[in-house]
C-alpha cells in the first residue's frame, strides 16, 4: 500500500497484493517467509520512490537468527499443534496470577512464551542469537538492524505491560534466554534507511509503526472522543476499548481480556474472538470463493437457528470447519446446519453474539462507557455481520475503513516525517475527514440476543 498523507490529504493505493499461505511440511505448519519477503520487495519496487516504509503483521510468531544473521528454519505458524497442552503446564508452574500481573496478557495457547516452551531444547533455539517477531524480521532484512517494536512485543507474554520493558525475570523462570530479545523500539522511531544492496527506488527510511497489525488497525479507527469500542474484524475479531492504563484485576484475568500496548503509550484492552477464520476455513472446505452469493443466501436464513461459541479451541487449527461446526452444534443440542447458507448464518449469528459479549464485558471490566462500535478491517465490508453486530450490541455500528491497518501504519510514519502533527485524536480526525464509513442502526429487541446467549451458556 502506498499512502499519501498531508494536513488535508489521506489516501491509499494498492500497488501489489500477494497471498500468505501456510505450508504443512514434516508434521509442522510453517509460514512461507521467503515468499512473503519476495512479496514485500516486489511491492516496494512497484511502489516507486517513497519517503518511508513501515512494516506490520500478525502477532506472536517469530524467526530465529544465528550469530551471522542467517535465518534458522522457517517460522512456525501459531496454529501449529506444537503448543498443545503447553500453556496449561507452564502457566500452572509460573502462576496465572503472576503472569497476568506482569504481562496483562490473555491466555492464548500460541503466545510466544508457549511457542518457545514447546521449542525448548531444539538445536535451532539452542544456537539462536536473536529472536525477531515477524515484522521486526522483515525490518531487519530491509535495514540490517535488529530491534523489537513494543506493540508486537506486548503480545509475547514476555513483556512487562506497566514498566514497558522485557519481563526478564519471567523469561528466566520460563527457561527462556533473555539475551535472545533485542532492544525495544517505539512506534514512530526511525530504524534506518533500506540497505542499498536491495536496489529499492529512492532508498527510503524504514520507520517503526504499530508493527502489530491490530495496533495499527486501532490507530486507523475513525472514532471521535473516547466512548467507543472497536472490532478489528478479519481472520480474527479483536474486540475492545482503548485505555490509558492496563486493567489487571482478577475479574479481567478470568474473562481472558488482554492489555496489549498501543501506539503513543495507549492500552488496547480487548479480547480475541475467533473471527472470520470460521467463514474462511468453511469456504476453503467447500471450494468456493463467491462470498457475496453465500452472504445473500445466509441473509434469507432464519436467525438464531443454531449458535455456537466461536471461541471453542476446537476451531483454532486449520481443517474441515463445516464438520467441526456441525459437531459443536450437535454437542450443544443445536440444530445442525444442513446447507452452506445455514452454516454461514450460524457463523455470523455466533460471531455477532461473541461481539456483543466482548463489548459488554470490556465496558464492565474497564468502566469505559461505549456509545458506538467501530468495525474496521475486511469484516467492515460484510453488511450482514455489521448489521447483526449492531443488533446484538444494541448500539450503532460504524463500519470502515476496510484498510484501517494500512491507514494506521502510514499515519504513524507520516507523523515521523512531519507531514501531519498531533496525537491519536488528531490522526483520527484526518481519517474522519477523508474516509467514508457506513452506519448501521441497531434493530429489534435485545431479548432475542439474550435468549440466544443463554442457550449458549457462556
Ligand atoms: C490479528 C492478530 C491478532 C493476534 C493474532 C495472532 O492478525 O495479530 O491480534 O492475536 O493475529
Amino acid at each position: 500500500m502506498v499512502g499519501r498523507v498531508g494536513p488535508d490529504v489521506l489516501d491509499l493505493t494498492e500497488v501489489h497484493r500477494f497471498a500468505n499461505e501456510a505450508v504443512r511440511l514434516a508434521g509442522t505448519l510453517h509460514w512461507d517467509i521467503l515468499a512473503l519477503a519476495r512479496g514485500v520487495l516486489d511491492g516496494l519496487r512497484a511502489a516507486g520512490p517513497v519517503t518511508s516504509v513501515g512494516v506490520d503483521s500478525w502477532a506472536v510468531d517469530y524467526g530465529l537468527l544465528d550469530a551471522s544473521g542467517a535465518l534458522l528454519g522457517n517460522p512456525v505458524h501459531y496454529r501449529d499443534s506444537r503448543t498443545d497442552g503447553v500453556a496449561e503446564r507452564l502457566a500452572t508452574r509460573l502462576g496465572p496470577e503472576r503472569l497476568y500481573a506482569t504481562t496483562g496478557l490473555q491466555q492464548l495457547p500460541f503466545n510466544t512464551i508457549y511457542q518457545l516452551a514447546a521449542a525448548r531444547g531444539t538445536p535451532q533455539l539452542d544456537v539462536a542469537r536473536w529472536l525477531l517477531l515477524i515484522p521486526d524480521l522483515v525490518a531487519y532484512w530491509l535495514t540490517g538492524e535488529v530491534g523489537a517494536e513494543v506493540t508486537n512485543a506486548s503480545t509475547t507474554q514476555l513483556y512487562d505491560v506497566r514498566r514497558r520493558a522485557w519481563a526478564t525475570d519471567l523469561m528466566v523462570d520460563a527457561g527462556i534466554r533473555p539475551e535472545l530479545f533485542p532492544p525495544l523500539r517505539e512506534p514512530g522511531s526511525r530504524i534506518a534507511p533500506v540497505l542499498p544492496a536491495l536496489g529499492l527506488p529512492g532508498e527510503p527510511e524504514v520507520v517503526a509503526v504499530g508493527s502489530h497489525d491490530t495496533a495499527s488497525a486501532v490507530v486507523g479507527v475513525p472514532a471521535s472522543g473516547e466512548n467507543f469500542a472497536y472490532i478489528s474484524c478479519g481472520t480474527w475479531s479483536l474486540v475492545g476499548v482503548e485505555l490509558d492504563a492496563p486493567v489487571l484485576t482478577a475479574a479481567s484475568r478470568r474473562a481472558n481480556f488482554t492489555n496489549e500496548s498501543g501506539v503513543d503509550g495507549s492500552i488496547r484492552y480487548l479480547r480475541n474472538v475467533m473471527g472470520l477464520w470460521l467463514l474462511q476455513e468453511s469456504m476453503r472446505a467447500w471450494g468456493t470463493a463467491d462470498l457475496p452469493e453465500l452472504l445473500r443466501r445466509a441473509a434469507d436464513e432464519p436467525a438464531f437457528r443454531s449458535v455456537v461459541d466461536p471461541d471453542d479451541p476446537a476451531f483454532l487449527p486449520p481443517g474441515d470447519m463445516p464438520a467441526r461446526l456441525a459437531q459443536a452444534c450437535r454437542r450443544a443440542g443445536e440444530p445442525v446446519p444442513t446447507t452452506p447458507a445455514g452454516t454461514v448464518r450460524c457463523i455470523l449469528d455466533s460471531l455477532a453474539l461473541a461481539h456483543r459479549r466482548a463489548v459488554r464485558q470490556a465496558q464492565q471490566l474497564s468502566g469505559r462507557q461505549v456509545e458506538t462500535v467501530h468495525v474496521v478491517g475486511g469484516g467492515a465490508r460484510n453488511a450482514l455481520l455489521c448489521q447483526l453486530t449492531a443488533d446484538a450490541c444494541g448500539l450503532p455500528v460504524l463500519a470502515g475503513p476496510v484498510e484501517a491497518t494500512a491507514f494506521g501504519n502510514v499515519l504513524v510514519q507520516a507523523r515521523t516525517a512531519g507531514a501531519v502533527e498531533g496525537d491519536l485524536a488528531a490522526l483520527r480526525a484526518l481519517l474522519r475527514e477523508t474516509q467514508q464509513v457506513v452506519r448501521y442502526e441497531p434493530r429489534g429487541a435485545q431479548a432475542a440476543w439474550r435468549a440466544a446467549e443463554e442457550r449458549l451458556g457462556v
